[in-house]
């Protein structure tokens, strides 16, 4: 069977565009192959922006929770927390050791990051990538999902595998990248032609997984759209509205077309009123399951206990073969 990975960092709330442009995929995948999902906590360190310890360990058990509530199926796929394996950090060091300082300093997302840092970027910035490549490879990862920006990161791990296998012998197999289709791409609400994103959304112009249901219908009544009254979609002279009719398609699986016919000539208010009380019924059994599941945090913590036993049954025989090939001399 396919083998699919994918991670996800604990670093802010998860917000509506997560949803629906990774994570109903991610739930998708868990029919046709074997999944690994793994929140990655030591990619969150690496961030330039300095971390709170205590917010860092809160979000990374939250996010492992809502990835949970949105129906990362436990029994089906194996979901862990990165740091729980010392698997990662261990490969990340052999990768290294066959990773060129030029072909990472060219990294585009090392280059946006690092930009104007000077010579206090850290080192585990610079590396990102490797620890992702260590992240992919030791799981045998044939399909890794990701978002557009993280194309040449998953070229590197292919790269990394090829080279280590060239050198050491077939260690590795080689992943590529696959961008399914997103149920929709989110924009900010307030801020149409930019996306929803968590680093550069405002509160208002971005629905957090977990806002009650009040403040999700603030925030989309409160969408910014053109001072005309059609409801057609086209990005460029009416992003927010066909930002809107995006959201509400996706959210009930009906065509734009069809939502159009329905909403056109009865004015932009009923029409957000719909597209408020679609995402609120679309959030509302997540955040039912994610405050059951966060009563008992005991149970998501032994979920993520035997997540990472399976995760290490995968990575560590993986990891015994690569120093093996590498010619580590193996502990008596
Ligand atoms: P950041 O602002 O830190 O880049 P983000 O909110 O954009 O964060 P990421 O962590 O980069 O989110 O992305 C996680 C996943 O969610 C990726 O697969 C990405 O493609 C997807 N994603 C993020 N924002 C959106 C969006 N607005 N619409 C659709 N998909 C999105
Ligand atoms: N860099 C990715 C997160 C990530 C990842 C991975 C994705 C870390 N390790 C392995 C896929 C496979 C991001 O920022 N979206």
């Amino acid at each position: 069977m396919t083998r699919v990975f994918s991670g996800i960092q604990p670093t802010g709330d998860l917000h509506l565009g997560n949803h629906l442009g990774a994570l109903v995929n991610w739930v998708g995948f868990q029919d046709r192959a074997d999944c690994v999902y793994c929140v990655v906590d030591l990619h969150a360190i690496t961030s330039p922006a300095e971390h709170d310890p205590a917010t860092l360990r809160e979000r990374t058990l939250e996010t492992a929770t809502l990835l949970l509530a949105v129906g990362v199926d436990p029994a089906r796929s194996i979901l862990f927390v990165q740091s729980h394996l010392h698997e990662h950090a261990e490969c990340t060091w052999l990768f290294n050791c066959v990773s060129g300082f030029g072909e990472l300093r060219k990294m585009p997302q090392f280059k946006e990051k690092s930009e104007g840092k000077g010579e206090t970027v850290s080192v585990g910035l610079f590396d990102y990538p490797v620890l992702q490549a260590a992240d992919i490879l030791l799981y045998h990862a044939d399909e890794v999902p990701v978002g557009e920006d993280q194309r040449h990161h998953i070229e590197l791990a292919r790269d990394i595998g090829q080279r280590f296998n060239h050198r050491f012998g077939e260690v590795f197999t080689l992943p590529r990248a696959i961008h399914p289709p997103a149920a929709a791409r989110v924009m900010d609400l307030q801020e149409p032609t930019s996306k929803m994103s968590k680093s550069t959304s405002t509160d208002k112009g971005i629905v957090n997984l977990l806002d009650d249901p009040a403040r999700i219908e603030r925030k989309i009544k409160s969408a910014v759209t053109d001072s005309a009254t059609d409801i057609r979609f086209d990005r460029d002279a009416k992003p927010g509205i066909s930002n809107l009719l995006e959201v509400l398609s996706a959210a009930t699986g009906r065509s734009i077309e069809e939502l159009i016919a329905e909403h056109d000539g009865h004015g932009y208010g009923a029409f957000k009123a719909a597209v408020a009380e679609a995402v609120i019924e679309l959030l509302r059994p997540i955040q039912t399951r994610y405050r059951e599941l966060a009563s008992d945090v005991g149970e998501v913590e032994r979920t993520l206990a035997d997540g990472a036993a399976r995760a290490r049954a995968i990575a560590a025989p993986t990891l015994a073969r690569a120093k093996d090939a590498v010619g580590l001399l193996p502990p008596a």
